[in-house]
């Protein structure tokens, strides 16, 4: 006989198998990862909500001299892929219908399915956007198997988003829930039962396996190494010598260990940054490149997390500590860095600065779904549409920084108001700046 007992809350929630009879923790349960990965995210949605587009091939992605953010399957065909350059695949696959991506509207569906998982196991992990991670372990007895589980989520996963699929993979630990998951891409499921993984591994290409870049890859082959069944011919010993951390890793996962935990989420209650001068400082043009600097990080940090805030606080200390936040609530929830240094500016704009400053900072929060409150200056329609120009704008300065680093792209404004030595400075000082999230209270 088992009973379900829950861990102390400050280790998470978390199901744990304990046999009655010999009151000893059982230690062997079943450890069981499933993963989930939406088919062809952004590419479906585009389907869902025009049908027009339905069984065409559409693909997802930036301007003329964009990448290709995604595809549906009747593009793949023709050889286009995520992250090809725009103009290659119009050249693959000229008929495809090209849509810019609508981030807010890929964001808003993630949401929805991450709320919805939560109902199938208390573990959940967001790995991105369009997929998680669930510790399944114990959750048989629930659900009747955890295959029937896995296809439950599915059924649950179309029905919440209107019609999208996903694919599942289920085995014992977190990376080969993550391959299983690709196995039968679109629509499918694929279950790795423990007494399968060994001959599973054996032929399972070592450029599948996370972590295995294209340089990793080439060691390998030059070494004969094709699979992870390959692997094992050499020693531990072997792996940890001639390629350190990445050998051993690459050791553990080709015997099928991976001791990651699924960790959960929290949605944080807002998201903020601040930074504490060098020197005191009246000037106000200063502080409102330090207000651009944390809109900016601030914005990224949101788009990354797929959320949006209603409201925007400035915060100021002066020299002598006292300190001093405004705060407005703006008609919908924004995520651009512009809308939030635009709200940040008008609030600093109607402080009076009562002394030197020595320390500024900026938060957004309200991120809730509530009602919108009209602003009567600003018309909503062109609010949505304006927030979707800059949206392509943060994508794209988004997607830079992730290959060239966050001092990479620097806005106009921040460009036009520092001089070489201060761009300098508020990289630098950037590092000590805080980025604080808030989570819980
Ligand atoms: P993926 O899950 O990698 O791809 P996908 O959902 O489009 O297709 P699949 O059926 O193979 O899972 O990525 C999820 C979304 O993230 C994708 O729809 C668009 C976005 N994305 C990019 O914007 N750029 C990229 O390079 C990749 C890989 C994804
Ligand atoms: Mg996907
Ligand atoms: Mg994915």
């Amino acid at each position: 006989m088992f009973l379900v007992k829950d861990n102390p809350p400050e280790q998470g929630f978390s199901l744990e198998l304990v046999g009655i009879n010999s009151g000893k923790a059982m230690t062997n349960a079943q450890r069981w990862i499933m993963h989930m990965d939406m088919d062809a995210f952004f590419a479906s949605i585009e389907q869902m909500d025009d049908p027009s587009l339905k069984g065409r091939p559409v693909i997802v992605g930036g301007g003329h001299r964009g990448v290709v953010s995604t595809c549906s399957y009747e593009a793949r065909r023709y050889g286009v892929h995520s992250a090809m350059p725009m103009s290659e695949a119009r050249r693959l696959c000229p008929q495809a219908v090209y849509v810019r991506p609508r981030m807010r509207r890929y964001a808003e569906l993630s949401a929805r399915i991450r709320e919805l998982l939560g109902q199938f196991s208390p573990l959940v992990e967001m790995a991105s956007v369009d997929e998680a991670y669930l510790d399944a372990t114990g959750l048989e007895r629930i659900f009747g198997s955890v295959e029937r589980m896995g296809w439950q989520l599915k059924r649950a996963v179309t029905e919440i988003t209107g019609g999208l699929t996903c694919s599942v993979g289920i085995a014992p630990v977190k990376f080969l829930a993550k391959i299983s998951s690709e196995q039968r891409k679109p629509d499918g499921l694929f279950l790795l039962a423990p007494e399968d993984v060994s001959a599973f591994l054996h032929r399972l290409p070592v450029t599948d396996v996370p972590g295995v870049g294209r340089h990793f890859a080439a060691a390998l082959s030059a070494l004969g190494v094709k699979t992870c069944g390959d692997v094992l011919r050499y020693s531990e010993d072997f792996w940890a010598r001639r390629f350190g951390k990445a050998g051993l890793s690459l050791w553990d996962r080709a015997m099928g260990v991976d001791p990651r935990p699924v960790v959960p989420w929290a949605p944080p209650k807002s998201e903020s940054a601040e930074v504490t001068l060098d020197e005191d400082t009246l000037d106000r043009e200063l502080l409102c490149t330090w207000l651009m600097r944390h809109a900016e990080r601030v914005g990224a940090s949101l788009r990354r997390a797929g959320l949006a805030g209603r409201t925007v606080t400035v915060k100021v200390k002066y020299a002598d500590f006292r300190q001093v936040t405004r705060q407005i609530s703006l008609p919908e929830r924004i995520s651009s860095t512009a809308a939030i240094y635009e709200a940040a500016r008008t609030i600093l704009d109607g402080m009076e600065l009562a002394g030197s400053v020595r320390l500024i900072g900026l938060r957004v929060s309200g991120f809730e779904d509530g009602p919108p409150v009209r602003l009567s200056l600003l018309d909503e329609e062109d609010t949505v549409h304006d927030e979707r120009r800059r949206g392509s704008l943060d994508t794209a300065v988004d997607a830079l920084r992730e290959r060239y680093g966050r001092n990479a792209v620097m806005r106009g404004r921040l460009f036009a108001t520092m001089g070489g030595k201060d761009r300098e400075k508020a990289a630098s000082q950037e590092d000590k700046a805080e980025s604080r999230r808030i989570r819980g209270a």
